[in-house]
């Protein structure tokens, strides 16, 4: 169970954020109404939200998820692998100080956005991309390793982050995507396929009872909802366009 989510307000810079997606420019006055709707969903799944004040400098700084790896024995601070955003750890740093004993960072040459690293009960995968470089990775494991966590690396060839494309929802379900399907790493799980044109969704959580799931991607909706998760459906357009899903949106734990 999480009791806390670590949230920060969207950047009045949000628009000059990195982007592949080619979806053209966020509305910013909508992006904050998601963002407000995706809290609201949070606390209602039970969790005590603290909201960050916005930072201007850091046009992606909402996506929380990539300053830090989190779970119940320790906080590792990432260094995160895009120059327009190192930094954004900083502030999380502080913040997670208030919750922490034990507080290790990722340093260089390691590299490590938090967006490539996937909880699996007592396992965890890292994912290799374009932000986190195998040296983040190697540490990420040996720091995870003195805790009992097993680590195994996974090699990223199309999306931005491992959860991009991968969701663990519990109960041994792995929601999948894309290049991720094929990989014999994940077929001990039992697999919920993301057709193609809702590789979007994949990106989904679980917090606590229920799972956010983006608005707008019927088929997996179903799936995980005949799975009996209740789930909160969330319009997550705006941010979709700077490449960002429901996980980058928080810290939970
Ligand atoms: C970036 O490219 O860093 C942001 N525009 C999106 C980050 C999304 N974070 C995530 O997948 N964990």
């Amino acid at each position: 169970m999480f009791k806390y989510a670590i949230v920060k307000k969207v950047s009045k810079t949000f628009q000059y954020g990195l982007t592949s997606s080619k979806l053209g420019k966020p509305e910013y006055n909508k992006a904050l109404i998601q963002h407000s709707n995706y809290v609201e969903a949070l606390k209602q799944s039970g969790l005590k939200v603290r909201t960050l004040e916005i930072d201007n400098r850091f046009p992606d700084s909402t996506f929380v998820e990539d300053t830090a790896v989190i779970n119940e024995d320790l906080a590792v601070i990432a260094n995160l692998g895009a120059d327009s955003r190192k930094g954004e750890e900083i502030e999380i740093k502080k913040v997670l100080d208030e919750f922490y004993d034990t507080i290790e960072s990722i340093v260089k040459p390691g590299t490590l956005d938090g967006g490539d690293v996937l909880r699996v009960e007592d396992q965890y995968f890292i994912g290799i991309s374009q932000r986190t470089n195998k040296a983040g990775a190697l540490q990420l494991k040996e720091l995870l390793g003195k805790y009992g966590y097993a680590c195994s690396l996974v090699k990223l060839k199309k999306v931005l982050h491992l959860k991009t494309g991968i969701a663990y929802i519990g109960d041994n379900n792995l929601v999948i995507s894309g290049e991720f399907i094929d990989n014999p790493l994940f077929h001990e799980y039992d697999l919920l396929k993301v057709d193609q044109d809702e590789s979007y969704a994949a990106n989904c959580i679980r917090v606590n009872d229920y799972v956010l799931v983006a608005q707008g991607y019927k088929k997996l909706a179903e799936s995980i909802s005949n799975l009996g998760y209740p789930l909160f459906k969330l319009d997550m357009s705006e941010f979709r366009k700077m490449d960002g899903g429901l996980s980058c949106l928080s810290l939970r734990f």
